[in-house]
């Protein structure tokens, strides 16, 4: 397993990944200096606590703005099925054998939050909503991308028939390996976000989330959460595994 960078120890050593990872967050062009930092910050570059708190607090209003520049009608490109990137790259926080094996019997999708129905689903339940394809392209902020088809229900079809309160913040999602992430409720509700059953027109493959996924063309790979074990809504940000060591929440593309 990757070991998770200490978030606390930010400005301990040089150069620091998560002041990388933050910098990143800001979408500033250029490098940022500790002088350059301190005098943006108004912070004594010393005083790591203060620091850290002001760069998250630019990072969440960093958020914010993109969340308004959103454009909840545009839509992702799509491409023709002899653009398929095969094969299709495996990622993970852990490496290809560590893939958690889900029993597809007795696997339930829970949900919690700001949802009415809260009833837990079976694959089978699953399996018979209505179902789209996409042929979209992945990005992963690792620097690769790779054009997949993914075939499931369209999230805001799901998130209506469960009633989820749409005017809710944030949509939560927790995962079997323990991988968390979190989206707006506007991308949620994009017509391309889906929640996937399938990859390449087979049952989702292990390594690339089985039993289920949530596809968003609009978004980051890592915004993209596979293995789901619970979805729930939210206005109280739940950040995520990457989120919360740096990477931009809303990582939009
Ligand atoms: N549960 C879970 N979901 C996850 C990850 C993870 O480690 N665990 N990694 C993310 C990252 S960084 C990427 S790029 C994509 C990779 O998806 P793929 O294996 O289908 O290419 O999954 C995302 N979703
Ligand atoms: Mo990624």
């Amino acid at each position: 397993m990757k070991k998770r960078p200490r978030l606390a120890n930010a400005l301990a050593t040089v150069p620091p990944k998560q002041i990388q990872l933050i910098e990143r967050r800001l979408f500033l062009k250029r490098s940022l200096s500790l002088g350059a930092l301190a005098l943006l910050t108004g912070c004594d570059v010393t005083d790591t606590d203060a620091v850290e708190k002001t760069l998250w607090a630019m990072s969440r209003w960093n958020d914010r703005v993109q969340g308004w520049l959103f454009n909840p009608r545009q839509l992702a490109p799509v491409y023709p099925e002899s653009a398929i990137t095969q094969p299709f790259p495996f990622n993970a926080f852990y490496d290809e054998d560590e893939v958690p094996v889900v029993d597809p019997q007795s696997y339930r999708l829970a949900l919690g939050g700001l949802i009415r129905d809260k009833k837990p689903w079976t694959l089978a339940q699953l399996y018979a909503l209505p179902q789209v394809s996409q042929i979209t392209r992945h990005v992963c902020v690792e620097g690769w991308s790779a054009i997949g088809k993914w075939t499931g229900v369209p999230f805001r079809y799901f998130l209506e028939r469960v009633g989820a309160d749409l005017s809710a913040r944030y949509v939560g999602f927790k995962c079997l390996d323990d991988y968390y992430t979190s989206i707006d409720m506007a991308t949620a509700l994009h017509p391309q976000t889906q929640l996937t059953f399938q990859f390449a027109d087979r049952v989702l493959p292990a390594k690339y989330g089985f039993p289920m996924k949530l596809r968003i063309p609009t978004k980051l790979g890592f915004k993209n959460p596979k293995h789901i074990a619970e979805i729930f809504v939210t206005n109280v940000y739940p950040g995520g595994y990457w989120e919360d060591m740096g990477y931009n929440w809303f990582s939009g593309l």
